[in-house]
């Protein structure tokens, strides 16, 4: 008897390319059948066939608040009866505008977008134009979304499908993206003594698209002095880690200051966005105040910027980074034990409330080392905890996020589990 999951994908596959509408949801880095869901609240998400989930993907990052908070669904319900997107500005983008510049110091002025990828994007095309720079600097295994400059040893769904690079992105454009592996500061500097044209340099300031991976003490000081040096813009990809590390991001936690800053996830509460910052001078060069051109039809509509907005000002209270990081500390250590008494060897990566557990018995600090990972046998932990009620990241090359909503009980219920799913594979 098939499951309703299984009935829908059946018929999903001939419709949507897949059967899916983003890659890393098809499962094939774990195998097996993904999940419809139908609903979700707090830290559980429910399938279609009633089977309840504690939820550790959390759409990817978003969901920082627990899914379906009530704060949120009554706003949008209020807003979106007043009209959903009018394709003309509106007070909710300029709370937002002040929401994250007065969260993020290195942004004086911002552009909301729909996306991760609208937004590393138009970074790119920003420092390009501000720079009059043709080449751009990424790192083996980040993922910054999938712009065709940016889809180069891209990380996440990338990664989990194996594939080198994406056809379809001209060689011509391709050549001008320099990649590089992260944590090792002398390629940065020798790809800086060989080519004197590179317009930006693009990092995920803690890693989470090859598994979570965080930057090793002074490296990130290093980029910023190497791209300063060369007159070379810093963008931080803070897609992920915006207000999931900290109010400020990665860039507060490690204090480094970029001059272009992309946001996404969280910043929109579960709802279409994405966003670009940094200071006055480089952003007034965005149309139309200036001559680099980008647009949206739905760039800060109402409803994002309400779920958005809802979501940031819940997270003004310094708190919550503490709660977050004792919950993700206490659950991190359970698994890693969970695993250790199990005579399994994993590698534990967090940073605040995204980490990984990699399959592996040594350090994970960039993607030669991530690509080591033993991905069946995560493959084999992932559906022995979703047997048990727990679902985590469906790819090894993901970062899992904690959220509010995680209560102590709800991270007891989940290391019981992995002590059972590490003690069945
Ligand atoms: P979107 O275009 O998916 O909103 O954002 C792209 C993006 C940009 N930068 C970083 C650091 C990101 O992590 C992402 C998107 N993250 C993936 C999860 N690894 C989204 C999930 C998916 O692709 O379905």
């Amino acid at each position: 008897m098939q499951t309703k999951s299984e009935q829908l994908f059946a018929t999903a596959v001939d419709l949507i390319p897949g059967g899916v509408n983003s890659p890393v949801r098809a499962f094939r880095g774990v195998g097996g059948t993904p999940r419809f869901i139908k609903s979700a609240k707090g830290a559980r998400i429910t399938d279609v066939d009633g089977n309840t989930y504690i939820d550790y993907v959390g759409s990817w990052g978003p969901m920082i608040l627990g899914h379906a908070d009530e704060e949120v669904v009554a706003a949008l319900q209020r807003v979106a009866a007043n009209g959903t997107s009018f394709g003309a500005p509106t007070e909710l983008e300029v709370e937002l505008a002040q929401e994250v510049i007065a969260a993020v110091p290195s942004i004086e002025m911002v552009r909301t977008v729909s996306s991760g990828t609208e937004a590393t994007m138009s970074a790119i095309r920003l420092a390009r134009g501000v720079t009059a720079r043709t080449r751009i600097v990424k790192f083996e295994g980040c993922y910054h979304g999938h712009g065709d400059s940016l889809l180069v040893k891209a990380g996440s769904g990338v990664a989990t499908l194996g594939l080198p690079d994406s056809p379809g992105v001209p060689a011509a454009l391709a050549e001008n993206t320099i990649t590089l592996r992260f944590n090792n500061a002398q390629a940065l500097e020798e790809a800086f003594a060989k080519h004197d044209d590179i317009a930006a340099v693009i990092i995920e300031p803690v890693v989470g698209n090859m598994g979570c991976v965080p930057p090793q003490p002074g490296y990130l000081e290093t980029v910023r002095a190497l791209t300063t040096k060369h007159g070379a813009l810093l963008i931080f990809d803070e897609v992920m880690t915006g207000f999931r590390l900290a109010r400020g991001g990665a860039q507060e936690l490690f204090g480094i200051k970029p001059d272009l800053t992309t946001l996404g996830k969280i910043i929109g509460g579960g709802l279409p966005v994405g966003a670009y910052g940094g200071s006055r001078e480089i952003m007034n060069h965005v149309a139309p105040a200036g001559p680099v051109y980008q647009a949206g039809t739905l760039s800060g509509n109402p409803l994002s910027m309400t779920a958005g907005l809802v979501t940031l000002r819940r997270l003004r209270d310094k708190a919550v980074y503490d709660t977050l990081e004792n919950s993700s500390r206490r659950l991190c250590a359970g698994l890693a034990r969970a695993a250790q008494d199990a005579g399994i060897t994993t590698v534990t990566n967090r940073v605040g409330s995204m980490w990984t557990s990699f399959f592996t018995n040594e350090p994970v600090v960039d993607w030669d080392s991530a690509n080591k990972c033993n991905r069946e046998a995560y493959g084999r932990f992932f559906h022995a905890m979703m047997d048990r009620g727990v679902y985590l990241a469906p790819s090894q090359f993901e970062a899992a996020f904690v959220s509010l909503a995680h209560t102590d009980e709800i991270v007891d219920e989940t290391i019981e589990a992995a002590r059972q799913a590490f003690a069945r594979i």
